[in-house]
Parts: structure tokens; sequence; C-alpha cells
């Protein structure tokens, strides 16, 4: 009797130590984005994560960080290279600190629509910059995320024709040069601030406006706090999913494919969501009371492509990109 209870005490013990180090054995995938939850980019994640746990039960531990919880909006690439983080969307101004011949995509008026975008990175030009962003910045891409096309959002509002219209008008952009310089190219005073901050900065008036896609404008509720939407169509912005190469190189060859499934599933869940978003959602915010309106395309495009051309972004080009970005059909 005795030896029968001292065998079941050490099954059980036995059995807490199986699960402990199976649970340890569970390869971290910590993400941390700056998306709000309603917003697909952040809703994608959820998609990444289940279709792992589908493919691969137990052996990833995928945790979700929003709102910039975990690391602030920029702070990405860094820590993942320092090996704090996994997984991030990390944008073309991101990639543009350390690979400035991404800053092309930086650029207004290049990429022409969603489709361009999807054609451009996932052909030739993607599969060559993608090589240089892992070597320069230690990360694999493995999808491009349309975020959307991006559209002024002003507080008050104004008559918007040209990019001259928006001389002294106070626009926020994310942190970095060259967002600054996309503000600016624009014809506004670009004014620096977090993602997380803009909601606040837009009642208060320490901003007139802020520019990011629709889908985005809904989610996080600027239009409770703006009057005017410009639709200046001026980036057709892009985000990559991306693993640090550290957890990439360490996966088998079966649980990099299903990391690359994963990744799969949520661009498309993001893409096909976004776009269908944003092909009926102006109605919302007429709804909503904005005035909607369609400025004088024409001049902001040659405006804005004329400003980057003569840059010293430009310079960094390679040279022929720009031509094999508008032939890719
Ligand atoms: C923003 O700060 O305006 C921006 O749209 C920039 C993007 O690169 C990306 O960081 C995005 O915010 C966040 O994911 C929040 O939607």
């Amino acid at each position: 009797r005795r030896g029968l209870l001292a065998a079941t005490a050490s099954a059980v013990l036995l059995g807490g130590t199986v699960l402990s180090a199976q649970a340890q054995t569970r390869v971290p995938m910590r993400i941390s984005t700056p998306a709000v939850a309603d917003d697909w980019h952040a809703r994608m994640w959820t998609v990444f994560k289940e279709s792992l746990d589908k493919s691969a039960p137990g052996e990833f531990d995928v945790q979700i960080n929003l709102n910039a919880s975990l690391f602030k909006q920029g702070a990405e690439p860094a820590a993942m290279a320092r090996g704090n983080l996994e997984l991030a969307t990390i944008s073309a101004f991101d990639i543009a600190k350390l690979v400035p011949e991404f800053s092309v995509f930086t650029a207004g008026y290049v990429i022409r629509d969603p489709a361009h975008q999807q054609k451009v990175f996932n052909g030739p030009i993607g599969n060559e910059l993608f090589k240089l962003v892992s070597d320069k910045m230690d990360v694999t891409v493995l999808s491009t995320i349309y975020l959307g096309t991006r559209q002024l959002n002003l507080r008050e509002p104004r008559a918007v024709k040209t990019p001259a219209d928006l001389k002294g008008v106070k626009l926020r952009m994310p942190g970095s040069k060259e967002w600054l310089f996309l503000g600016e190219a624009l014809g506004a005073t670009a004014t620096p601030l977090a993602f997380g901050e803009v909601y606040l900065g837009l009642k208060t008036g320490t901003i007139d406006g802020q520019d990011n896609p629709l889908p985005t404008v809904r989610a996080a509720k600027f239009y409770e706090v703006t009057k005017q939407l410009v639709l200046t169509s001026h980036l057709v912005d892009g985000i990559f999913l991306s693993l640090s190469n550290k957890t990439w190189n360490a996966l088998s060859a079966a649980q990099k494919q299903k990391v690359r499934d994963a990744a799969a599933a949520a661009a498309a869940f993001n893409n096909e969501n976004r776009l269908k978003e944003e092909a009926q959602i102006v109605d919302f915010f007429k709804q909503q009371g904005l005035q909607v309106v369609t400025p004088d395309l024409a001049a902001f495009r040659s405006h804005v492509q004329q400003t980057y051309l003569k840059s010293d972004l430009a310079k960094t080009w390679p040279a022929g990109l720009l031509d094999r970005i508008n032939a890719t059909q």
C-alpha cells in the first residue's frame, strides 16, 4: 500500500516536471505594436496566434502587447536587435533609419495603390531590399501589411486645394526625420508626436491635424476631435511583419513554415478587411458630421514628387530603383 502511494506521488511529481519542462521550451513570441485594439493590424495578431496554436500546439508562446504598452512606437527594431522582442510590424520609416535605400518607400505618391504595393514587395525588389534589411537590422520580414492610404484629418475645416493651402498648419507626424519630411512636402508645418498622444493633441489643439489611413481614424476615434478629411491619398502605406533573426534562425524548418503560414494568414486578414473597410468608410465619417473634401490631386502629386526628387533622401535611392518601382505592374 505504502509502495503504491509513493509510486502515485512520484508520478504526480514527474507529471509536474514534464509539464513545466514543456512550458519552458515554448518559443517566446513577444509582439509589441502601437496599434489600438480595434484596428485591423492589431486584430491580425490574434489570427497569427490562432494559426500557430493550431498548427503547432504548445510550441510557441505568443504574447500580444497593443497600444505601445511594451515598447514605444519606433523602439521596436532596437528591442528586437537586443533580444527583448521577437516580433513587430516595422514601417518603411523605421527601416529607412538603418537602410537609407528604403527611404524611397517613405516618399509620397510612389506606390500607386495596394495591388502595386503587394507586387513591389512580393517580387524581386522586395527580395533584394529585405535581404539588406536582414543584414543591417537583424530581422526577417515575413509579410507586407497594407496599413492603408494616408489622408489628412484636420481639427477645423479649411479650403485645401493645393499644398500652399496647408501653409502654417501644425500637422502631427510620427517622430522621425523622414516622417517630418513627408509632412513638410505636403506643405504643412510638421510636428512630431507619438501615435498614442494624437487624440489628446487634437482635442486640446496643440496640433491642427494629423494624417493616417481612414480605418485608423475610425479605430483610434480621431473623428471625435476633428471636423474635416482632406483626401490627399499621399501615401499608400505599408508595415512589415518582422521576426528577429535570433529567433528565426533557432527555428526548425517545419517551425519556420508554420510561422510563415501564420504571418501570411495575418496579412491576408488585415489586407482584405482594411481594403473592404476603406471602400465604404467615407459615409461613416459624413454621418459623424465631418466634412470630406478631395483636393487638387495633380497639384499635390507633382509638388510632393518634385520635393522628394530634389531632396537628400533621393540621393540614397539606388540607381534605377524608382524606375523599376514605377515599371512594376
Ligand atoms: C502613426 O503613428 O501615424 C502610424 O500610422 C505610423 C505607422 O508606421 C504605425 O506605427 C501606426 O501609426 C501604428 O501601428 C498605429 O496604428
